[in-house]
């Protein structure tokens, strides 16, 4: 399990306040299924911190990066010293061209670059001049030891936010309307050596939604696949309405395993139709995919709840490996809320609940009595997961889940 710096968990918990604040206002009680109301998880650190470079929508390259002449994104990412800070005020930044943190402009453990959004403020990196291309990233993290905080990416050509670099944290961002996988962590390029595949990074507080390719096979919400190595974690976050999947974990065998990633406190639904009804049926659909092409792997997944994805819930998605799999909840997911065919993964106290009739769960491997699974009524776990979803992010950045008003804890 990844620590994080005690001054960043600081920063994060006062970033908080504001947070619950937006969280309060977008509170809303929306039908299953309905349009996202959540998105209050833009927020920024409550304290100034001296000698920043800042950035503004109108800022220049030649400007000297104060509060009174601010420059651009990429001029500040190329001046900002290790351990720095860059902060981005609020409103709408047009890029038509990839934002990189290029590979060796790095912070450290102790001190972190930071990227963040101005105190209270609301940048939002907007991409929609861009076509869809796989070379049309939105935001580049190719550095280590960021701390990306606060912001928003849309419309990217290809992944909002991409995650090549290692030891990096993603707080507070909302990537939507991107034409791949909102964020993905995966290498940098075809030759990178799979010792530098991208590890330990720690995705947290953060949501993905409507982001969508025009196939309809590959935008997830939240992607460390292909070529993404240990230690990667994704905490807090909620991903919805993507046109293909909440999460997926795949793998495929030309680049063999990817490294053991942990989704924790999360939340994924509505996974498969986009908020304004779209739906794809080429589109894999699952709430959290866990594999692909038969490749072992031992992720852990515990304390999520996948909601009213347009396939299974949870699928091992041919992972044959011993997966944690533990306190997790599947509700009304359109196949199987737990679906793990083969392997040796560990099950401990999973629900599963059905508002309806639905195919049975399927955990081959270590399942004991703590599991409550579908197989063909309720049990007693159920009666907290009846009425309406909805989600916020609390003050210090957990995520709060409620049904039918009432707060559930996975
Ligand atoms: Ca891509
Ligand atoms: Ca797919
Ligand atoms: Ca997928």
């Amino acid at each position: 399990m990844q620590k994080i710096n005690p001054v960043i968990a600081c920063v994060g918990l006062l970033a908080g306040s504001a947070l619950a604040l937006s969280g309060t206002m977008a509170q809303a009680t929306p039908a299953p299924g309905a349009a996202p109301t959540g998105t209050g998880s833009v927020s920024a650190p409550a304290a100034v911190a001296a000698d920043a470079l800042y950035v503004a929508p109108d800022g220049g390259d030649d400007a000297a990066g104060t509060e009174s002449d601010p420059t651009t994104l990429a001029s500040a990412i190329s001046r900002v010293a290790s351990g720095g800070t860059i902060y981005l005020r609020g409103g709408t930044y047009a890029h038509s061209a990839t934002v990189t943190i290029p590979p060796g402009n790095d912070g450290t453990a102790s001190a972190r670059t930071t990227l963040a959004a101005y105190p209270g403020e609301k940048p939002v990196l907007n991409f929609s001049a861009m076509s869809e291309d796989p070379a049309n990233r939105g935001l580049a993290v190719n550095g280590a030891y960021w701390h990306i905080d606060g912001i928003v990416v849309e419309h990217a050509g290809d992944n909002g936010i991409f995650v090549g670099g290692s030891n990096n944290i993603v707080e507070h961002v909302v990537t939507r309307f991107n034409h791949d996988s909102g964020l993905q962590i995966s290498r940098i390029a075809s030759d990178t050596p799979d010792d530098e595949w991208p590890a330990n990074n720690l995705i947290l507080s953060s949501e993905s939604h409507d982001n969508a390719d025009s196939d309809g096979e590959d935008a997830d919400g939240f992607a460390s696949k292909l070529t993404s190595g240990p230690g990667n974690v994704f905490r807090y976050t909620v991903s919805h309405h993507n046109i293909d999947d909440g999460w997926d974990l795949y793998t495929k065998s030309e680049t063999g395993p990817i490294g053991p990633v942990t989704i924790e406190d999360s939340l994924s639904y509505g996974n498969g139709t986009l908020s304004d009804g779209t739906v794809n049926e080429d589109g894999d659909r699952n709430g959290f995919k866990l594999g692909g092409d038969d490749i072992e792997v031992d992720h852990v997944v515990r304390r999520n709840i996948a909601y009213d994805n347009g396939h299974h819930g949870f699928t091992y998605n041919s992972n044959p490996g011993s997966m944690t799999v533990s306190d997790n909840v599947g509700i009304d997911n359109a196949e199987r809320n737990f679906s793990f065919d083969k392997g040796t993964s560990v099950y401990r106290g999973n629900v599963s609940c059905r508002k309806d009739d639905g195919s049975n769960d399927k955990t081959v491997g270590d399942a004991d009595s703590s599991n409550q699974f579908w197989t063909g009524s309720n049990g007693s776990a159920c009666s907290a997961y009846s009425g309406a979803m909805d989600w916020s992010f609390a003050s210090d950045g957990k995520l709060v889940v409620t049904f039918g008003g009432n707060t559930v804890t996975p």
